[in-house]
């Protein structure tokens, strides 16, 4: 079983993820999970905090002379604004965050709760995907996380392949794939930043390269569509979560939402076997299964809760009506939410692809992908 867990809050010491189930035998490049860090820092409507931070990792375990063990891998991201034990704590909670209620259920600070809270801790699910990414791409499977609307604003992705779809977001400082539209953007978080308020958006994230076969149809907790859902909807500030046609699909009869299914025999080394479907509206994934399409995910990330102009709120210690507590905070973090829900979907395209093919090594991993794939043509 793969999996991760991390520790550590917005304004502690450090952030830590643990990998735990990672297979032995890859070996591992940290700049390209530092190019992701960095990139979760950026996106246009970033706040003063990220002039302070220059994220890098630091493997703590798990791995030797760069390449996995098979032992748990402890990844590290030092926070460089480490001032916990001198923040006061806030009074008046700020609607939208943890505050009021965390406060209420641990019978404690509103501090306490907001710090761990906080998207700071997204760093280090940036660092466990982006490893989990490598693996990925050992199997040719490759990610790309984008924005697909930005308050209110819908941006069309420019087609390419993957690889040139990265560079187009990296072209975008709004991490779109239409740079063009960047400018329009730009002065809308402009505009909503000088009136003291914040904007949310649309990711979408697509998976291609991906084999028969990842996730069950058997379990309900095994179900892939299921977990991405999960670990998507985990995402700080993330209030729903599609996958393909999404709630479209709610809105079509049958005939205008199942993806026919055509077969092309000189296809059939490659793994989707020879299966084409015409349409992807199911997003890649049936009855829980990856169905050898490319998988399509969306998310919608709230704007972010902390207003320069505080919304009315409640001072805890008086129960007077008082407008929130407002902490220096970001526009827009809708771009660096793109690269989060990436990540974490890596993640869980990564563990199932370690149930299916195993987690001991590499080597036997891809030995397996291969066995299952010759078998599965003769199916
Ligand atoms: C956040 C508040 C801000 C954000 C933070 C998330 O931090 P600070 O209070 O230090 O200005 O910038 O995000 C990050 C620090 C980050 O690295 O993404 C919050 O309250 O959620």
């Amino acid at each position: 079983m793969l999996r991760y867990w991390t520790a550590g809050e917005s304004h502690g010491k450090t952030l830590l993820a643990l990998v735990d189930g990672f297979p032995a035998g890859l070996a591992i490049e940290t700049d390209s999970i530092d190019a992701d860090l960095k990139r979760r820092q950026g996106g246009y409507g970033r706040g003063g905090r990220q002039k302070i931070e220059t994220d890098t990792v630091e493997v703590l375990t798990g791995i030797w002379q760069n390449v996995t063990l098979g032992s748990p891998i402890a990844l590290q991201v030092i926070n460089k604004d480490f001032k916990l034990e001198r923040l006061k704590d806030l009074d008046r909670p700020r609607p939208g965050h943890g505050d009021l209620t965390g406060a209420i259920k641990y019978l404690g600070s509103i501090r306490g709760v907001l710090e761990r809270a906080s998207a700071r801790e997204t760093a280090v699910r940036v660092a466990a995907g982006a490893l989990a990414k490598q693996l990925l791409v050992a199997f040719d499977i490759h990610c790309i996380g984008f924005v697909a609307e930005l308050g209110g604003i819908a941006i069309e992705p420019q087609p390419g392949t993957i690889s040139e779809q990265l560079q187009l977001r990296d072209e975008s400082e709004i991490y779109s794939l239409d740079p063009s539209r960047d400018d329009e953007v730009k002065q809308l978080i402009d505009e909503t930043g000088e009136a003291g308020d914040t904007l949310g958006g649309v990711l979408e994230v697509r998976v291609e390269g991906l084999p028969f076969g990842l996730g069950t149809h058997a379990q309900w907790d095994r179900k892939l569509d299921g977990r991405i859902a999960q670990a998507v909807m985990a995402v700080q500030a993330i209030k729903g979560v599609e996958i393909g046609l999404g709630f479209e699909a709610a809105r079509r009869p049958g005939s205008k939402v199942h993806d026919p299914i055509l077969y092309d025999e000189s296809q059939k080394d490659t793994n989707t076997l020879g299966y084409s479907r015409p349409t992807n509206n199911a997003g890649g994934l049936e009855a829980g299964m990856t169905n050898g399409q490319p998988l399509v995910v969306r998310a919608a990330k709230k704007p972010i809760s902390t207003l320069r102009k505080p919304l009315e709120s409640i001072n805890l210690e008086t129960k007077e009506a008082e407008l929130a507590n407002y902490e220096r905070s970001d526009v827009c973090a809708v771009s660096a939410a793109g690269i989060i829900i990436e990540n974490v979907v890596a993640f869980e395209v990564a563990t199932a692809l370690v149930e299916k093919f195993g987690n001991d090594s590499i080597q036997e991993m891809l030995a397996r992908r291969d066995l299952f794939l010759s078998m599965a043509q003769e199916r």
